[in-house]
C-alpha cells in the first residue's frame, strides 16, 4: 500500500505551493495540515519536537518520515517522473536552478512579497526596512537573468518542464505583490503562461 503523504503547510507560502503543484501535475494525492506562521504555529516545542526542529513548513509527511525544505520534497515527488530529466547533465541543471532559486530567488523575492503583502509595510522592523533596498537589487537582478534564459528557451533545462519550472514558477507568479515591475519581463510572462497551461495545473490559493 502507498504511504500516506501529509503536507504540513500555510497556503500563503509559495514554498508549499511548489510541493502541492508538483504533486498535482503528477497526480499524487496528498492531504493538507495547515498553520498559522504569523501566529508562531510552526515554532511551539510540539511542531520543533515532531516535524521540523528548523521551526518552518513546508514538510512533507512520507508516512511517519518528515523532510522539510521544498525542493527535495518535490524531488522526492517527482522521483522517476518526466519533471526529473532522464540526462545526466540536464538532471544536474536542473538541480542547478532549484539551489539557485533558494539562494538567488527566494530570499529577495520572496521574502518582499511576504513583508509588503502579507505581513504589510507598516508592520516591518527598522531591520527589515533597511534590508529592503537590497532585496528589490538582488531581486530584479534574478529576474534579469530568467529573462535572458527565457528569451532563448521555452522551460529552464531541456525541452520540456522539470521542477526547475516548477520552483522558479512559486514565487516568480507572484513577484509583483513583492513590488517588482513583472511587464518588464516579457519572456517569464510568456513562460509563466506555459507553466500554467501545464495539464493538472493547479493555482496558489486564493487569499
Ligand atoms: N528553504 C525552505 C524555506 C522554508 C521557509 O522559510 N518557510 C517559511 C514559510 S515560506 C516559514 O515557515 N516561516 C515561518 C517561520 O520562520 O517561523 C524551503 O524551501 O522549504
Amino acid at each position: 500500500m502507498a504511504e500516506r503523504l501529509i503536507l504540513h503547510e500555510d497556503a500563503v507560502s509559495g514554498n508549499c505551493y511548489k510541493i502541492r503543484l508538483t504533486a498535482a501535475l503528477l497526480t499524487i494525492p496528498l492531504e493538507r495540515r495547515g498553520y498559522d506562521i504569523l501566529a508562531g504555529e510552526t515554532r511551539t516545542p510540539a511542531f520543533l519536537a515532531t516535524v521540523n526542529p528548523n521551526g518552518r513548513i513546508p514538510v512533507l509527511q512520507i508516512g511517519d518520515r518528515f523532510l522539510p525544505e521544498s525542493n527535495a520534497a518535490c524531488h522526492w515527488l517527482a522521483s522517476e517522473s518526466a519533471l526529473i530529466p532522464s540526462d545526466r547533465f540536464d538532471r544536474a541543471d536542473m538541480l542547478r536552478w532549484m539551489f539557485w532559486e533558494q539562494y538567488n530567488h527566494e530570499p529577495n523575492i520572496a521574502t518582499l512579497r511576504f513583508w509588503r503583502s502579507i505581513v504589510g509595510e507598516a508592520r516591518l522592523t527598522e531591520v527589515q526596512r533597511a534590508l529592503v533596498p537590497g532585496k528589490e537589487a538582488a531581486g530584479a537582478d534574478a529576474l534579469a537573468l530568467m529573462e535572458r534564459h527565457l528569451a532563448g528557451q521555452d522551460w529552464f533545462v531541456g525541452e520540456g518542464a522539470s521542477l526547475a519550472d516548477i520552483c522558479l514558477f512559486a514565487y516568480t507568479h507572484v513577484a509583483g505583490e513583492g513590488g517588482f515591475a513583472m511587464a518588464a519581463y516579457p519572456a517569464i510572462g510568456a513562460w509563466l503562461d506555459r507553466v500554467r497551461h501545464l495539464p493538472g495545473f493547479v493555482a496558489l490559493d486564493a487569499r
